[in-house]
């Protein structure tokens, strides 16, 4: 792709006024619960948005803005608007608590928010507690002093701030799989990066599509899923507040929504429910978050007809950086990596392995980690190669497999084990809701394998379904593998952004 961009650039400004004064004022950008707002619309409000940043809140180029709230038409416009204002957005997680939110405003060193009204009594908190806080406004509320009243007093139209295509614009929080969220710095020229690879090169959307989803636009794959790479396209996005498995098909229908992004589990529990619902509108359907298993992707075909598009992307990074689709689809495996992106598996001493090895991820691209000043930047970035932390092995065609997180591979009496191979094929037995794989300290062993299992609301948990499933297990893959502990449970420790939190299961805390 050419991912060449002038030195002055305003990502905003690509996204939106580019579009509007490129024949897409009056097509439609944001659907949801408010309706439907024109681009044409969304520029509009984000120019007042903006103008209440600069001449209200007193805000100038560089500060940082927090932003909480669903995923909504004015969550998104204030995005949009902090960027055009020359300002840092620092969107965080609707259901964070007070305590969670001063570690960030500390941390990102946060000047002024915009809340939704309905999380503002976390923010009261939490602002109470920080030193760098100024002014807080709240939206999707029309009382005085609120977004909507101060935007509504503004004249028209809004000058961009004149960035630096290297100026940050987002500081993006890690979910926290391994403990404390991480940010990460992105520039402008960073967010218009990564519309113009993935969405370009493997999703292939067009104007004429309609996204839809459930990552919230505080995460990078639903900011990217659902405002960015729409945008960048003159699509149309579905902005859904409330989310279930039957909510998102019940709005897929609806809305005749053409391209989904979600996570597995969400996957997984639609597939059972899809057949109630006309998906006909439904072209492609994106899974990131976590390993995507054959199981899975089987199921949801088999619902839908349609072959799921997974891709590994990192707070990070921004976005998808290996992925597939169409012909190009080897179910098990993750993809190649999106054209731009540059991968290989490197060993612990950072030389490359011979396709057919399990090592570490290493990616090189236009987008790459920054931490914030006291984060562990050398642990991720080696010459140039971002190390995930994720655990791969390439093939002799070039396709990345996924084996597990690093931390995941579990050494068991000198055999190495990937966690999620076992959760597959555990998957695969009919008992199974769900399930998560740990390695447990084992004096003989190591470790050994152990299984938290989810039952299925009519199966029953007990010594004689433990029996089974390790039998299932020894059927499925080598017998060495299966877990020697089972424990079941009535759901996972999971983040906000729908990830399960090992760590917690190995510490038997949650
Ligand atoms: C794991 C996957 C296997 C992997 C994300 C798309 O998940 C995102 O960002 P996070 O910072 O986590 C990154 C880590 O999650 N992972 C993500 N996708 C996959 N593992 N297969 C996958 N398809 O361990 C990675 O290092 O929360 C995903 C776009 C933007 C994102 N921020």
């Amino acid at each position: 792709p050419e991912l060449q961009y002038p030195e002055r650039l305003n990502c905003a400004v690509e996204l939106l006024d580019r579009m509007v004064a490129s024949g897409h004022a009056d097509r439609p950008a944001i659907l949801g619960a408010h309706g439907a707002w024109t681009y044409a619309q969304l520029l509009d409000r984000v120019n007042r948005i903006a103008r209440v940043l600069r001449e209200d809140m007193q805000l100038v180029t560089g500060n940082r803005v927090l932003l909480r709230g669903p995923n909504n038409a004015m969550m998104a416009a204030s995005v949009l608007a902090i960027w055009k204002a020359g300002c840092i957005a620092v969107p965080t997680m609707p259901l964070l608590r007070a305590s969670e939110l001063v570690a960030i405003l500390d941390k990102a060193q946060v000047n002024a928010a915009l809340c939704a009204f309905p999380l503002k009594e976390e923010m009261v908190l939490a602002g109470s507690q920080s030193a760098s806080l100024g002014p807080v406004v709240y939206f999707n509320d029309d009382a005085p002093g609120s977004l909507e009243e101060l935007m509504a007093s503004k004249p028209a139209g809004f000058e961009a701030v004149d960035t630096h295509a290297e100026d940050v614009c987002l500081l993006g929080f890690t979910s926290g799989t391994t403990g404390k969220p991480k940010g990460t710095m992105h520039f402008h020229r960073d967010v218009i990066a990564v519309c113009d690879c993935f969405p370009r090169s493997t999703l292939k959307s067009q104007a004429d599509d309609i996204f839809i989803g459930t990552p919230p636009l505080a995460f990078t794959f639903g900011l990217g899923g659902l405002l960015l790479f729409p945008l960048r396209a003159g699509a149309s996005t579905v902005l859904l507040e409330k989310l279930s498995p039957d909510l998102l098909l019940q709005a897929i229908q609806n809305y005749r929504a053409t391209i989904c992004f979600t996570a597995p589990t969400f996957y997984r529990q639609m597939a059972p429910l899809a057949g109630r619902y006309d998906l006909s509108s439904l072209r492609k359907t994106v899974s990131a978050g976590e390993a995507l298993s054959v199981a899975t992707r089987e199921s949801w075909q088999q619902a839908t007809g349609i072959q799921m598009i997974d891709g590994i992307g990192a707070t990070e990074m921004l976005h998808i950086f290996i992925s597939a689709a169409d012909g190009d689809v080897r179910p098990g495996a993750t993809g190649k990596p999106v054209p731009g992106y540059q991968a290989c598996v490197l060993d612990d001493q950072g030389e490359p392995l011979p396709p057919g090895t399990v090592g570490r991820l290493a990616i090189k691209g236009p987008t790459g980690c920054r931490y914030l000043a006291d984060e562990r930047q050398h642990d991720y970035v080696h010459q140039g190669w971002n190390l995930t932390g994720d655990a791969y092995e390439m093939d002799a065609d070039g396709y990345f497999w996924y084996r597990a997180r690093t931390d995941d591979m579990i050494i068991s009496a000198g055999y190495n084990i990937a966690a999620p191979e076992v959760e597959d094929a555990l998957q695969r037995h009919p008992a199974v809701a769900e399930c998560a794989v740990v390695g447990e300290p084992d004096e003989e062993r190591g470790q050994i394998v152990k299984a938290f299992v989810v039952p299925r609301p009519e199966a029953e948990p007990g010594d004689a379904l433990a029996k089974a499933l390790q039998d299932f297990v020894k059927q499925a893959i080598a017998p060495y593998k299966y877990p020697r502990s089972i424990v079941f449970v009535m759901s996972l420790p999971r983040t906000q952004t729908g990830k399960v939190q090992r760590y917690k299961l190995r510490l038997g805390k949650w």
